[in-house]
């Protein structure tokens, strides 16, 4: 026997050379990457905001029953971890950003937004990646609720950057009329972070990628 475990290995060899960003490897299994601790949810304390430039001025508030109400949407998406590891083909279950979009339409002049988690973890995105089809608020992950460590009760996912753009614990998102670096942005890391582009960290930026550091 034993055929089926080279079949599998021959596989991963394909799958690692085809659909890897540059510099990455294929990860078993999920691991848990952040930084500070797991926060715990609170129910009746949580909810979602949208603040900033907003088309009416107005900040908008979910709570988490509110928000569990709205429309949800399953998303195949790969996690590209800066550290260089990848995980492939996961099927997120959640909001879309879109849906977020049209329920709390951003004024005119919004080209950034930055993305607020528990303790203060941030990430700035492009308004256009943010608006991307695939981007989803996510609550599951393979048809099963995420886990506090992976993010519980709401995490980002923007399949097409690095991962640390994906907050776990997700409470909120501010619209921008201009950019601003988040968490990692700040402390080294890329302002845009297209791992195709292998954009992983500040030094590697041109003219244009990101405010002056
Ligand atoms: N709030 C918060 N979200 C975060 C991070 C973090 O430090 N804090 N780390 C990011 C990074 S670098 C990665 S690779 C992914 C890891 O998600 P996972 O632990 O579910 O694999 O979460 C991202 N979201
Ligand atoms: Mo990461």
């Amino acid at each position: 026997m034993g055929q089926p475990e080279e079949g599998g290995a021959r596989r991963e060899t394909a799958v690692a050379a085809s659909e890897l960003p540059p510099g990455q490897r294929l990860q078993r299994g999920w691991p848990v990457t952040h930084y500070g601790p797991v926060p715990r949810f609170k129910p009746d304390r949580w909810d979602f905001r949208v603040f900033g430039a907003t088309a009416d001025g107005d900040k908008h508030v979910w709570n988490h029953e509110e928000f569990s109400a709205l429309p949800f949407a399953t998303v195949v998406a790969d996690l590209h971890c800066v550290t260089k590891f990848s995980m492939l083909g996961s099927e997120w279950g959640g909001v879309p950003a879109r849906t977020i979009l049209e329920l709390a339409p951003p004024a005119p002049q919004v080209t950034h937004v930055m993305v607020w988690a528990e303790y203060g973890y941030s990430a700035n995105l492009r308004l256009a990646d943010f608006t991307a089809e695939r981007t989803i608020f996510a609550t599951h992950k393979d048809d099963e609720l995420l886990t506090a460590e992976h993010g519980f009760p709401l995490r980002l996912v923007v399949p097409h950057l690095y991962a640390w753009k994906g907050p776990k614990w997700v409470r909120g998102i501010e619209y921008m009329a201009a950019d601003r670096r988040g968490f990692w942005e700040e402390r080294g890391y890329h302002n845009l972070g297209d791992p195709w582009r292998e954009q992983r960290y500040s030094y590697q930026e041109e003219p244009g990628d990101g405010p002056e550091l």
